[in-house]
């Protein structure tokens, strides 16, 4: 596939509710859109980075320096046989895999295409629909949080999962446990807990979560594998796991007994399927994790969460819940907890322009010289 040109955008898209976790309050997302053409197609990329450095280390303004004037540039003109030969042309540079992910899943999209192929059948997925739960962001108070842990059952989600932070804990997960004793529940901390925390994060214990996620450092294994050997409750990582290198040591360590998927930190496709093996033969489960994407960026997920060892249901819930509008055509929700894979070539959504052009706030077309 021989890369002709790419469309950088950033966008502004306003969400439908506050997400508060313990690093922060998130009320709009400024998203990376990355249109790459080649051979007469188009593929689709989107960035999950934020404007700040919350998450993890990489922002909007990182990815959008390293595309424009590193990453693009050392492909466009070239022809890449296939997803692999593209990320051996990034992996000079170091780290930044949120920034290589928008080229690299963007890329491919157009592979599959290509293919003539949906994009799941290219990395292997097993199945065309997938199971999903929501993540809660922290609510103003208990009450708040029992009334939509009720509302998101009532829909079919198959799993709950609340964002918590110290002195937002204990409490409000034993009411939603009590109210909900059958209900598949899980805490998500954001990294907002030490080691010195363990007594704390003890009590959990007693809830029966099915996991508790990335309590410890955002770049942290050794810690968690402390704590993971005093806790009967199975710790799930997520910003701790960027590689499939990253990932190794994790197994190693038995730093944690799940696993969370986000393509885009792990810096792309090729890089999950390779944790994805990893994870399969050390019989750790996964989960599609999110970060609040827009239609390209859930699609692009969607597609991976087909894979065989996703058993777990991911944060993949139906994007009506996010935008009043969203920016590709197709709809992709949620019905009975289950989400159907887009159908058609790649990750078979397609732009609404005419809404991405009104949100676009900066845009530069690059082409091959
Ligand atoms: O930790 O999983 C996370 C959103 C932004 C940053 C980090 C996380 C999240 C979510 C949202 O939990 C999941 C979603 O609904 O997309
Ligand atoms: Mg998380």
């Amino acid at each position: 596939m021989r890369l002709e040109a790419a469309e950088l955008r950033i966008l502004e898209l306003p969400l439908k509710f506050r997400f508060e976790t313990s690093f922060g309050v998130q009320t709009k997302r400024t998203i990376l859109l990355l249109r790459l053409f080649g051979e007469g197609l188009e593929g689709l990329g989107e960035g999950v980075m934020e404007k700040l450095p919350l998450y993890r280390e990489e922002t909007v303004a990182s990815a959008r320096y390293l595309l424009e004037e590193v990453f693009l540039p050392e492909v466009l003109g070239k022809d890449f046989p296939n997803p692999e030969a593209l990320s051996q042309a990034l992996a000079p540079f170091r780290g930044n895999p949120m920034a290589k992910a928008v080229l690299e899943m963007a890329f491919w999209d157009l592979f599959a295409k290509g293919l003539g192929k949906p994009l799941w059948q290219v990395l292997g997925g097993v199945r065309r629909r997938v199971e999903v739960g929501v993540s809660l962001g922290i609510q103003p108070t208990v009450t708040d949080t029992l009334k939509a842990v009720e509302k998101h059952l009532s829909e079919g989600y198959r799993r709950i999962k609340l964002k918590i932070k110290p002195g937002w804990d204990y409490q409000v997960l034993k009411a939603v446990r009590q109210a909900f004793p059958e209900a598949t529940l899980t805490a998500d901390a954001n990294s907002a807990y030490r080691l010195f925390d363990f007594p704390r994060l003890k009590r959990l214990d007693e809830l029966f979560l099915d996991y508790i996620e990335q309590p410890l450092g955002y770049d942290d294994l050794l810690d968690h594998a402390r704590l993971q050997q005093e806790l009967a409750t199975p710790i799930c990582l997520d910003e701790s796991l960027t590689s499939s290198e990253k990932a190794r040591k994790a197994i190693e360590l038995r730093a944690g007994r799940v696993f969370n998927i986000k393509p885009a930190r792990l810096g792309g496709h090729g890089e999950s399927l390779k944790v994805h093996a990893l994870a399969q033969s050390a019989g750790i489960p996964l989960w599609m994790g999110g970060m609040l994407e827009a239609g390209v960026g859930r699609a692009h997920n969607l597609h991976l969460a087909t894979l065989p060892a996703f058993t777990k249901p991911g944060d993949v819930s139906s994007a009506s819940r996010y935008w009043e509008e969203d920016i590709v055509e197709e709809a992709l929700e949620a019905e009975e907890g289950l989400m159907d894979v887009p159908e058609g070539p790649g990750i078979g959504v397609h732009l609404k322009l005419p809404l991405v052009e009104r949100i676009t706030l900066w845009q530069r077309y690059m082409s091959a010289s």
